[in-house]
């Protein structure tokens, strides 16, 4: 009787293996993540076009979309200004009471490299751009614009969204222990006092962490596991090591992370690339022939197989019957 009943299971779940799950709870929103900008307004104006967030005027076009910046505005190229007032412009429009869309720009290294005095990749168009040196400098400083937005606004590492982390350089297990919330508010404290040798700017730290994008995956995908484990997320979504070579976005340890800096600026090859997750659907988007009127795109969900998937119910139910 109950090997018979076993055995009806076992073709039940055989069959039922086959099906799609349905979407439970609503449909979730479209994401769109884009990584290093480098200093670049025409790259990026070229990216957020093709990944439908914003038209050839800069107004926003993605509806009810979530836009994600990983870091890394500043340095290498010359359009630090524009760039942050577009960033400033599309987080204000986005906290309006009738908005439906969210804007979160995150911070890089070379935010706080720039804050912390660091200026060796500052181009000389670039101070230009403010009208010199110390006309930069006031900008960056804590009464100056650019330090006022980074201090008290766009003060964020990190950031979850339907089960997606996404961060500059990369979480390993001992700063996921922190959760997003307490790594946000470690950068917020060091960055009030001026502590730029805080461990969370450290080599191993969040904004400088290349292991995700280069170790062995044999190596690191048990410690992305483990960080994505304490995150209690599904992957984790990266920027900071570029992709430069193919201009193509990495996915690694089985979909478990995505490397999404592309070299978008000029300065890495103008390539133009952005992300795309709605639900459990991951999707590269990349220009055609450089141009921003539309995206090719390509399927990069990681896939378990419905044959493997079946097997492995078959495998569990036999060996239920066995013992
Ligand atoms: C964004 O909002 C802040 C505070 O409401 C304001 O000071 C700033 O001028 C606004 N910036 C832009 C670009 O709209
Ligand atoms: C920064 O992150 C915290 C949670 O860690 C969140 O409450 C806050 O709204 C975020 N700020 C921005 C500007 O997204
Ligand atoms: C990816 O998944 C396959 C099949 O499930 C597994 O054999 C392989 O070890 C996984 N690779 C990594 C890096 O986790
Ligand atoms: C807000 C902030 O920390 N600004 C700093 C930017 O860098 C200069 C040095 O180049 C510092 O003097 C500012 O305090």
């Amino acid at each position: 009787m109950i090997r018979a009943i076993l055995f009806l299971a076992t073709f039940a779940l055989v069959a039922l293996g086959s099906k799609q799950q349905p979407i439970v709870g609503g449909s979730p929103k479209r994401i769109v993540a884009v990584g290093d900008f480098h200093g670049d307004m025409p790259q990026v104006k070229k990216v957020l076009r093709m990944a439908g967030i914003v038209d050839k005027d800069l107004q926003w076009v993605g509806g009810d979309a979530s836009f994600v910046h990983t870091g890394d505005v500043v340095d290498r190229g010359p359009d630090t200004i524009q760039l942050f007032q577009l960033l400033q412009r599309l987080y204000n429009e986005s906290q309006n009471p009738t908005a439906t869309h969210s804007v979160y720009p995150l911070l890089g290294n070379h935010e706080i490299m720039n804050l912390s005095g660091d200026l060796r990749y500052v181009t000389e168009e670039d101070y230009a751009s403010f009208g010199g040196r110390n006309q930069r400098k006031q900008a960056w400083s804590e009464s100056g614009w650019i330090g006022k937005l980074l201090m008290n606004t766009l003060s964020n590492v990190t950031l979850e969204l339907d089960g997606t982390v996404f961060v500059h350089g990369g979480i390993t297990p001992d700063w996921a222990r922190l959760g997003v919330d307490g790594m946000n508010k470690q950068v917020r404290d060091a960055m009030q006092r001026k502590s730029w040798r805080d461990p969370i700017f450290g080599g191993d730290g969040p904004f400088w962490y290349r292991g995700y994008a280069l170790d062995r995956e044999a190596v690191v995908c048990k410690e992305l596991k483990k960080a994505l484990k304490y995150l209690g997320a599904k992957r984790m979504v990266i920027g900071h090591t570029p992709q430069y070579e193919n201009g193509q976005i990495l996915s690694r340890c089985n979909g478990s992370v995505f490397v999404i800096d592309v070299g978008i600026s000029s300065a890495y090859g103008a390539n133009c690339a952005a992300l795309e997750i709605v639900g459990d659907t991951v999707t590269a988007l990349y220009c055609i022939n450089g141009k921003p009127d539309q995206a090719r795109r390509v399927d990069l969900t990681p896939k378990r197989s419905n044959v493997q998937g079946r097997l492995r119910l078959v495998r569990i139910i036999v060996l239920l019957q066995i013992s």
